[in-house]
């Protein structure tokens, strides 16, 4: 373990230690965050009442629409004097979600990380090959900190161009490799395809996250790359990567939660209600530790389940891989994606109807969105179609990252809500 004491602390003692962290936290963003302030008031909720672990049902759930209501600073708990860094996601609307930290948070976001790589196999003195993007995305810099502080060399190559991640992977031969598991399986393809070899590589193990996979993949990119391959799991609000983490010893047991840090619940989606040990409900995490934007009961929209299984390496709580999200977000190569981010880019061109559909399909290893929307009238020149098309690819690029093709479909041609939910969203994977 990267620090055995705390992650096989005994039970009684970390429930202890979370216990004193909480009531800390309670009084901490009740007098420094004036969102939580008020939301106690409404509650009728003194800080002073929180003194146990247990008593964190009391506290009030935070939602995403929360931070969005604060963009971009509104949450911090410090002055801004006191942020060494800054973080963004997607958010639901065009702007992003923003998280802000100290310089304490930054060393708990590369501690969570250093404990996260070792079980996932990494050791000092090995190379890490990290291709997470390194930007306002926090997979690259959380695993870049977390590498130097366990003690790794770190080939900080971020995403994309693949002929330059195939070839460093042969010349510096790491052992280690993070990425997204759809990334993996394309590296894995392309080692096939162009006759590399897995012997050329000297990878040992692959710490992937950021978006679900299935155990089909990790047999994949297991076999295509020679790697035991672990799951990493975390979001922006809460840190990043480094939530939690799969041992590679104990593959398939779920991801060990580093409990001292972030305290996680199982809500029932519907009623808010806590579920037991092995239900399925939605991941709810506190931040016990952060000073710059700490979070009481995070809604991760992440269905999951926990368990505490004794006969496991440490004694914090494991949970399932993801199983599903209570919103309509996507994850497109690891980027988040809300059907209303491309949404409101429609709405800004006057020659479009509001009326779209995304289009999910996959293509080789990688999902791909396309955009299918209605124009107001078709009787345009063939060029101006295309340039209104052009136009819109374009701005989906620019705003939101990632290439989407655009079909550009008569009036009236997406159906309309029934009454009920309107999905935005078409999805073909599973008929591929
Ligand atoms: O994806 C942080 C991260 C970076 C995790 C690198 C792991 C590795 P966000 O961009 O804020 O942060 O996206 C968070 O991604 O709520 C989940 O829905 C999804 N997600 C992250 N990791 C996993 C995983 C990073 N291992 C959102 N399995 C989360 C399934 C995951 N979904």
């Amino acid at each position: 373990m990267f620090n055995p004491e705390i992650e096989s602390l005994p039970l009684e003692k970390l429930r202890r230690l979370q216990s004193e962290r909480l009531s800390q936290l309670a009084a901490y963003v009740y007098d420094r965050v004036p969102f939580y302030r008020g939301t106690f008031d409404q509650l009728g909720l003194k800080p002073s009442t929180i003194l146990n672990i247990s008593d964190i049902s009391k506290l009030p759930i935070t939602y995403k629409n929360d931070l969005r209501d604060h963009y971009p600073f509104g949450l911090l708990a410090v002055p801004q004097e006191e942020i060494r860094r800054i973080h963004a996601s997607s958010g639901t609307t065009g702007k992003p979600t923003v998280v802000a930290y100290t310089a304490g948070d930054l060393e708990i976001f590369a501690e969570v990380n250093a404990r996260s790589l070792y079980a996932g196999g990494a050791r000092p003195g090995m190379k890490i090959h990290n291709a997470y993007g390194y930007g306002l995305f926090t997979g690259g810099l959380g695993i870049h900190a977390g590498a130097e502080k366990l003690g790794l060399a770190v080939v900080p190559v971020s995403g994309g161009m693949t002929d330059r991640q195939l070839m460093l992977l042969q010349d510096f031969q790491p052992e280690v490799i993070c990425c997204t598991p759809s990334y993996a399986q394309t590296l894995a393809e392309e080692v096939k395809k162009r006759g590399i070899g897995k012997k050329a590589l000297n990878l040992k193990f692959g710490v992937l996250g950021a978006e679900p996979w299935t155990e089909t993949i990790r047999e994949d990119v297991e076999a295509g790359l020679g790697i035991v391959a672990t799951n990493i799991y975390g979001l922006s609000e809460i840190i990043g990567p480094g939530v939690s983490q799969e041992d590679h010893e104990e593959k398939g047991s779920g991801s060990y939660i580093w409990e001292d840090h972030f305290f996680p619940e199982i809500l029932d989606p519907e009623t808010k209600e806590p579920l037991p040990e092995g239900a399925d409900g939605v991941l709810v995490i506190t931040t016990l530790t952060k000073k710059g934007m700490p979070l009481l009961r995070y809604w991760t929209n992440d269905i999951c389940n926990l368990s505490y299984d004794k006969s496991s390496k440490r004694t914090h709580v494991k949970m399932s891989s993801i199983k599903g999200r209570a919103d309509d977000m996507l994850i497109i190569r690891g980027v988040n994606l809300f059907p209303t981010q491309v949404e409101v880019l429609i709405r800004d061109i006057p020659e479009l109807e509001p009326h779209y559909l995304l289009v999910v399909s996959k293509k080789g290893a990688l999902d791909r969105v396309d955009v299918r929307v209605e124009v107001k009238s078709t009787a345009m020149e063939l060029s101006q179609l295309e340039g209104l098309r052009t136009h819109l690819m374009q701005k989906i690029r620019n705003n939101i990252g990632l290439h989407m093709d655009v079909e550009l479909v008569p009036r009236d041609s997406i159906p309309r809500s029934e009454g009920g939910k309107l999905s935005r969203i078409l999805d073909l994977r599973r008929e591929a």
